[in-house]
């Protein structure tokens, strides 16, 4: 291995340190933004308290791309091997190290002749065929489908679909269609939201559509679980499954969401105070009402105040068990919108985080557009915020 002298005098003082006190490694954050992360280079930030001579002192003798002395953003770029990172990493005053990414202009498709529901989500208005969204499309990112189980090889999901585990049977397969028709909303290659992403199938549903919610608490915790083994630079699971209240499911869900991964559940179809029901009445999760193509709310879609977003949930063309496409209605496939909704906006936005997802899709939610909303409900549809 090749090592600088540079980088022998940048790790010397680290190591003396490291005896003294545990040192607390600065996080290493992932290049998130449209474009491809720059092999060994890497952008170093110092803390806001960190005094001006803190800049050389980190910069040793590092050759800087760029050295940033503004009060706010006080740090450098640099190629830098891997010792030198982690003696960087461990300098009490490096606020965070963020790989360098090749910056490309964002890059918006329009697809034209787009389903309703894609086209609903990138138009204040009703009635467009345009489907326009970052060509980025959640490239990346990973979407957990807990469900039936997905046919993998459907030509729409182009190698994306994997699997992930079955918690049912010994068939690793979709013989039901839903968690294929909920895959194909989030990320098939033509009538999905997220065109990119990648389609993880944890079955806890069998060929009936039926499961437990041992089951089903099952697959929250593999997919907590799970989430930390992968490289993805985003993480959202969908979970449309309906019940009575549950402490044990909401308390599942909340550990799930505790643990990384943006959770979008289906609020459900009862016409109901989603407040009895579970997952959905969990706060922690995304929890989504079905809207029409004529922008009202679906008769049967739960409501209440725990409701955080309206998404199309009626005659939703999709990817079927038989490799071609299928249309269904409910709130589960409103849930499929703002899952791929979730690692679409992860991916295009490098400040997002899992955790602060559902307040931001609220955020740039179009307002005010829906009829029949109960009263109590918030009247939010969701926006893909494109031309922001
Ligand atoms: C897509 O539509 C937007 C908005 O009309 C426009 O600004 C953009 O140039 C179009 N992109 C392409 C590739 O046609
Ligand atoms: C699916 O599970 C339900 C409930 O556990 C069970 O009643 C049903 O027989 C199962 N169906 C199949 C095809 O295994
Ligand atoms: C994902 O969303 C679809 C549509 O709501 C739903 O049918 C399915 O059960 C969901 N999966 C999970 C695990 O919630
Ligand atoms: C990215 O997300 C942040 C919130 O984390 C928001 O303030 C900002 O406006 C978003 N940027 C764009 C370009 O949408
Ligand atoms: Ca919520």
């Amino acid at each position: 291995m090749y090592i600088s002298i540079a980088s022998l005098v940048a790790v010397l003082p680290a190591i003396i340190l490291a005896a003294v006190v545990p040192p607390e490694a600065a996080p290493l954050i992932q290049a998130r933004s449209p474009g491809k992360a720059i092999p060994g280079k890497y952008i170093v930030k110092l803390k806001e308290s960190a005094p001006e001579s803190a800049l050389n002192k980190a910069l040793g003798s590092h050759k800087a791309g760029h050295i940033y002395r503004a009060k706010g953003f006080r740090g450098f770029a640099s190629a830098l091997d891997a010792a030198s990172l982690e003696a960087i990493r461990q300098l009490p005053e490096v606020e965070y190290v963020e790989e360098d990414a090749e910056f490309t202009a964002l890059a918006i498709v329009n697809q034209t002749g787009a389903p309703w529901n894609l086209a609903r989500l990138s138009s204040h208005t009703p009635g467009s065929n345009v489907y326009r969204y970052d060509s980025s499309a959640g490239s990346g990112t990973c979407s957990y489908i807990l469900d039936t189980g997905i046919q993998t090889s459907h030509p729409q999901f182009s190698g994306r679909a994997i699997w992930g585990t079955n918690l049912v049977d010994t068939t690793n397969s979709d013989g039901n269609g839903h968690g294929t028709a909920v895959a194909g909303v989030i990320g098939a290659t033509v009538l999905g939201v997220a065109k990119l992403t990648k389609l993880i199938a944890v079955k806890v549903l069998n060929s009936s559509g039926s499961g437990t919610t041992s089951g089903v608490i099952a697959g929250m915790n593999w997919v907590a679980q799970d989430h930390l083994t992968r490289q993805c630079v985003g993480y959202v699971a969908n979970l449309s499954i309906g019940g009575s209240f549950s402490t044990a499911v909401n308390n599942a869900a909340k550990a799930l969401v505790q643990s990384g991964v943006f959770l979008a559940v289906a609020a459900g179809n009862s016409n109901a105070n989603v407040a009895g029901f579970s997952p959905a009445s969990e706060p922690l999760a995304c929890t989504v009402g079905a809207s029409t193509v004529s922008d009202t709310v679906s008769s049967a879609s739960n409501y209440g105040a725990l409701l955080d977003i309206y998404a199309p949930g009626q005659n939703i063309l999709t990817t079927w068990i038989n490799g071609g496409t299928n249309t269904l209605s409910g709130t589960s496939l409103a849930t499929a919108h703002i899952t791929g909704l979730g690692a679409y906006l992860l991916r295009v936005n490098s400040t997002l985080t899992e955790e602060g997802l559902c307040q931001y899709m609220r955020q740039i939610a179009t307002q005010n557009a829906l009829t029949g909303v109960p009263a109590g409900t918030s009247n939010l549809l969701a926006y893909n915020g494109w031309d922001l």
